[in-house]
């Protein structure tokens, strides 16, 4: 378990990255974003810049959309990379343990902003890979109401 690979950086990037506890802790404490409850009342945490995992895996120029994976339930959601770029906090650690399943751990994405591309259907728990690809990839937000009370129905996840 410590030494689990958690998060996959793929696709249109120069270097592919594998990450684990420990390289997210490793990265600089000017990257580091602490109790994200101040940008999300529901949310507990603490995190890192998606910047920073975007700089050290380095986006290809024609790269234009990050698509979040969760591998545990399926669900995935692709934005445009410009939209999340400055705004996506990748949460792992709460006080220095890892994220319960319960949260939405053991990582998970947050997207402080509320736009189209962005909401809080777009914050992927359960993040596993964050693939950099041209063109949009795989989206399975709910796009409708009906659609929506489903997934958060207790049969629907
Ligand atoms: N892996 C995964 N992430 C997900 C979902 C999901 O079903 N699976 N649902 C999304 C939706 S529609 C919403 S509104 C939020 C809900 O987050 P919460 O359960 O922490 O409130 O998670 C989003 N991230
Ligand atoms: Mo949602």
């Amino acid at each position: 378990m410590p030494d689990e690979i958690l998060l996959l950086v793929d696709g249109a990037v120069e270097n592919r990255l594998e990450l684990r506890f420990a390289d997210l802790a490793a990265l600089p404490a000017s990257q580091q974003v602490p109790d994200v409850s101040r940008f999300h009342p529901k949310r507990q945490g603490d995190g890192v810049a998606l910047e920073a995992i975007l700089a050290l895996a380095r986006p290809r120029a024609k790269a234009n959309y990050l698509t979040l994976h969760a591998g545990r339930d399926d669900f995935h959601v692709s934005v445009p990379l410009a939209a999340v770029r400055a705004e996506g906090i990748v949460v792992y650690h709460r006080a220095g343990e890892p994220l319960g399943i319960d949260q939405g751990g053991p990582i998970r994405d947050l997207a402080a902003c509320h736009t189209d591309e962005l909401d809080d259907c777009a914050n992927v728990k359960y993040l596993s890979r964050i693939e950099l690809s041209v063109r949009r990839g795989r989206d399975a937000r709910p796009q409708n109401e009906e659609e929506h009370a489903k997934l958060h129905s207790p049969e629907g996840g």
